[in-house]
């Protein structure tokens, strides 16, 4: 019994010794390791400081990029009447232009597109040029327009819609084009059909659009800015979306010179809309000097084609506008479309 008891007492101091020798061995351990480990979580601590340096500055460049653009989103709306505008100027032609010197004067336009940089425009507005083997008017055109329009203080763009091939010419189909093409890449609200040799002179001649169709060229130089006769309707006209959509667009089917432009009168006019103009002392343009283009002869099925107008408007027009698009080149200063639209039927 005695010897037992012994035993127990030994084998207790056993277990105390056992246990104290462990707890040393662990804190002589730690101890060893303490100066790495410490290096280790400084080490740490320094990669995740500039990692947390770097994703900060990330984060605080992109809130201020955030904020800039919440600054352009929240621009206040540009003045109702610009006070860039300088009225009635002087318009030069000269032949040593070149498409180069009128991208360096433009290099705002992105792509064709326009917006000021300080305001929010009031005006989305797409403007549409048909254009076949005219460059050095498109050149002058450019030239002149942009500038045009950026004094306007106007969100734009510019579609150059250029018919391929040696066909007969058909300018109301190439807008009927432009129009479905544009709108494509934004929603316009407004649309401007413009001859590519027809240079406004005042920008006071707003390029926007209003309650009803608009017509902006009351006079030309070529014929003592007058209106040619009352229901004109050619060379530059602004149109809503809704507007142009509701009398289906133009007729696809004026190959040729001639018509067209009456025919979309006739159709406004159906819905009970009313063309209105500008003031004759700004709307005003310089229409630069060509002869009739071969490709683009007089078409002798017009006054043939305007009859039908009235019965034929909603199965001709943007509803069936049939046409392959055979590029689509985004350049400085305007999108070009070039398009195969078919030949007449003979
Ligand atoms: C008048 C109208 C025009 C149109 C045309 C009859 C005015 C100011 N303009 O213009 O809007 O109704 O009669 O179709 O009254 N084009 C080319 N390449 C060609 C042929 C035409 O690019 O080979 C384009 C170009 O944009 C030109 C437009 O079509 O400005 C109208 O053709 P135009 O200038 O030969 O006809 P014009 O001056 O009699
Ligand atoms: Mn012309």
């Amino acid at each position: 019994m005695i010897v037992c008891t012994a035993i127990k007492k030994v084998s207790r101091k056993c277990k105390y010794a056992v246990l104290i020798g462990l707890l040393l061995s662990v804190l002589a351990w730690k101890a060893s390791f303490t100066g790495d480990t410490n290096r280790t979580i400084d080490d740490n601590f320094a990669t995740t400081q500039t990692e947390e340096d770097k994703l900060r500055d990330e984060l605080n460049s992109r809130i201020a990029e955030a904020s800039h653009t919440n600054i352009s989103a929240e621009k206040d709306e540009c003045p109702e009447k610009s006070p860039l505008l300088v009225g009635a100027s002087k318009l030069t032609f000269e032949s040593s232009l070149n498409l180069k010197d009128v991208e360096k004067e433009n290099k705002v336009v992105t792509k064709g597109e326009y917006e000021p940089s300080d305001c929010k425009a009031r005006h989305s507005v797409a403007i549409l040029i048909p254009h076949r083997n005219r460059e050095r008017h498109l050149l002058y055109l450019l030239h002149h327009l942009h500038s045009f329009l950026q004094r306007q203080q106007l969100h734009y763009a510019i579609y150059v819609i250029h018919q391929a091939g040696d066909a007969t010419f058909n300018r109301a189909k190439l807008l009927n084009v432009g129009y479905l093409e544009a709108i494509k890449d934004f929603s316009w609200e407004c649309f401007i059909f413009h001859d590519v040799d027809l240079v406004p002179e005042n920008d006071h001649n707003l390029y926007i659009c209003d309650q009803q169709p608009r017509h902006l060229v009351v006079g030309r130089n070529v014929t003592g800015y007058k209106l040619r006769y009352k229901g004109y309707f050619g060379g530059v006209t602004a149109m809503t979306k809704d507007q142009f959509f509701q009398v289906n667009g133009f007729s696809n089917n004026y190959w040729g010179w001639g018509g067209e432009d009456d025919d979309l009168r006739v159709r406004v006019e159906q819905q009970k809309m009313k063309i209105v103009r500008p003031p004759a002392n700004v709307a005003r343009y310089t229409m630069v000097f060509h002869k009739r283009d071969s490709g683009n002869q007089v078409n002798k099925n017009r006054m043939r084609l305007l009859r039908q107008t009235t019965k034929m408007w909603r199965v001709d027009g943007l509803n069936s506008c049939v046409y392959d698009t055979l590029s689509v080149g985004r350049y400085p200063l305007y999108v070009n479309i070039t398009v195969n639209i078919g030949q007449p039927q003979s």
